[in-house]
């Protein structure tokens, strides 16, 4: 998975138990197109060794899944993955990755139920494949932020901006750049997301 960095080495394959302070507990999905680093986000910011259901990709799925760009991809995510962060001593987020393969889509609107917000993870390789999870989002009313995960690191090449306008993306939707492989930027991302969702409950307790 990548290129381990000193930051994420050793995290998600330990054991830290959960502080007995913690009283907040949210549940998060990370969904986006195939491919687009769903797992490998998950499996760098939990704590806990996560669940991951991958499965080999074989000759079978020729021609019935799109792995065009992504050549060096050999698992995929049959089910969802499972993982854990605790943001403070208080604070813990329950992590669902979402299949990306367009088969696997059906099982999405029960992963949905009971999430309190959720992060969408763009390739800009494959914008295309995004606009299925802010479509779903947007239905189930899912507040949500935006990651580009930048595979080739070159950040100018497709600005935010550029971004958004092409995604269609309402300018109170938070929108930045991560390194799913990186334990800091995947929790940067995970903060942004819960500050959002903080923000909204204040808006709406003010608006009513
Ligand atoms: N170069 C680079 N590779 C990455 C990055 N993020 C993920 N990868 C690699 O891209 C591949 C796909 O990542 P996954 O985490 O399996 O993607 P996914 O979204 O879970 O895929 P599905 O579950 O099949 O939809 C893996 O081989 C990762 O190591 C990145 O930021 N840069
Ligand atoms: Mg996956």
């Amino acid at each position: 998975m990548g290129s381990a960095t000193s930051e994420n080495r050793g995290t998600a394959g330990g054991r830290t138990p959960l502080t007995d302070a913690a009283e907040t507990g949210l549940k998060i999905v990370v969904v986006g197109g195939f491919g687009v680093g769903k797992t490998t986000l998950v499996r760098s910011v939990s704590e806990i060794r996560p669940l991951n259901t991958e499965e080999v990709m074989t000759q079978a799925g020729v021609g019935v899944d799109d792995t065009g760009g992504l050549t060096a991809k050999t698992t995929t995510t049959v089910a969802f993955d499972f993982g854990r962060i605790s943001l403070n001593d208080r604070m813990v987020l329950y992590l669902f990755g979402a299949p990306g393969q367009e088969r696997f889509w059906f099982l999405w609107d029960r992963l949905f139920s009971g999430t309190l917000g959720a992060v969408v993870l763009v390739d800009t390789r494959r914008m295309d494949d995004s606009w299925y999870a802010i479509d779903r989002l947007e239905h189930h009313r899912t507040p949500f932020v935006v990651a580009v995960n930048r595979f080739d690191g070159d950040l100018a090449r497709h600005p935010l901006d550029e971004i958004r306008r092409a995604l269609a993306l309402p300018d109170h939707v938070p929108l930045i750049d991560c390194d799913a492989r990186v334990r800091a930027s995947g929790k940067n991302v995970l903060v942004t997301l819960v500050d959002h969702l903080y923000q909204q409950a204040l808006a709406q307790e003010s608006a009513s």
